[in-house]
């Protein structure tokens, strides 16, 4: 089945990226914002995931879904519950820089293995057990089943492994409130000089799809939302990756770190031992 939920993603993240590609030379003339002036929404954006919803619900209708526009939908006791980023990227986007990304979770009630997860918005731990990422400006579809790898373009990908922390490429993402960014940079602050160099590329999803194809050796970001992160934290696992949260904690919206196992836990503490709260 889980075979099955990953052909689905890839089908459906692939016309919807297309709409939105379609979508963005009208799109970005009418923007509204959310959570601040900088943290914008398109109708790219809200038409993107109600076709992603539409054409899962045709295809799967005991189904639950949660879009980043649209917020929770579908069976409450669906075993399935789709996690939607309908673009990830969405400064990107507005800018025309061609980092944006659809991203789809299939996902479960975390048990047994996987990489179980805690998103803001539920107590409950979840795990993804397919995903998809499709960036349709550069035309890269990244793929993962649970325990069956990671692909881009139908090619295995996995993580390349760094010498040390220090000759690490990392990406990383800052919020949209003025409070977090002043956190954020001073964590970044203190860790630049322990690392190679640092990438701020603005989607996490293709930040974790860089990752699991050995084009940036980490990531890691606190405060973004299980959209973000639920499908590209499946596919970097696939590709080898260790994805962690603070110490003793789930990864998640509190604290993502993705990297190779020889890196993840020391990069983990050097973000954390830097962090206020
Ligand atoms: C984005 C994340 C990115 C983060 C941005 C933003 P959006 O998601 O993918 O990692 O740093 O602040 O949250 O808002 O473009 O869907």
């Amino acid at each position: 089945m889980r075979r099955d939920l990953e052909a689905l993603a890839a089908t459906v993240a692939q016309r919807a990226g297309e709409l939105m590609k379609n979508m963005r030379a009208n799109a970005i003339r009418d923007v509204d914002t959310k959570t601040s002036a900088v943290d914008v929404v398109t109708e790219a954006d809200c038409q993107t995931e109600r076709l992603i919803v539409k054409l899962l619900s045709t295809a799967r209708p005991n189904d639950a879904f949660l879009g980043e526009e649209g917020g929770v939908s579908g069976n409450p006791d669906a075993e399935i519950t789709w996690v939607i980023d309908p673009i990830d990227g969405t400064t990107n986007y507005l800018y025309g820089i061609e980092a944006s990304c659809v991203s789809i979770a299939a996902t479960e009630l975390a048990s047994g293995d996987g990489v179980h997860w805690l998103g803001e918005r539920e107590s409950v731990p979840r795990k993804t057990v397919a995903a998809a990422v499709f960036n349709p400006f550069t035309d890269e579809l990244f793929l993962a089943t649970a325990g069956e790898g990671a692909t881009r373009n139908g090619e295995a990908i996995s993580v390349r492994a760094p010498e040390s922390l220090a000759q690490a490429l990392v990406a990383t993402g800052f919020g949209y409130t003025e409070q977090r960014r002043a956190e954020q940079g001073a964590v970044l602050s203190k860790l630049l000089p322990q690392i190679r160099d640092i990438r701020r590329i603005g989607s996490a999803a293709f930040d974790l799809c860089l990752l699991a194809s050995g084009r940036i050796d980490a990531y890691y970001e606190r405060g973004i939302q299980e959209w973000d992160f639920a499908a590209g934290a499946l596919i970097a696992s696939e590709a080898g990756a260790l994805i962690i949260g603070r110490a003793g904690e789930l990864p998640g919206s509190q604290l993502l770190v993705a990297a190779h196992p020889t890196i993840a836990q020391q990069l983990r503490d050097a973000v954390t031992e830097n962090s206020v709260g």
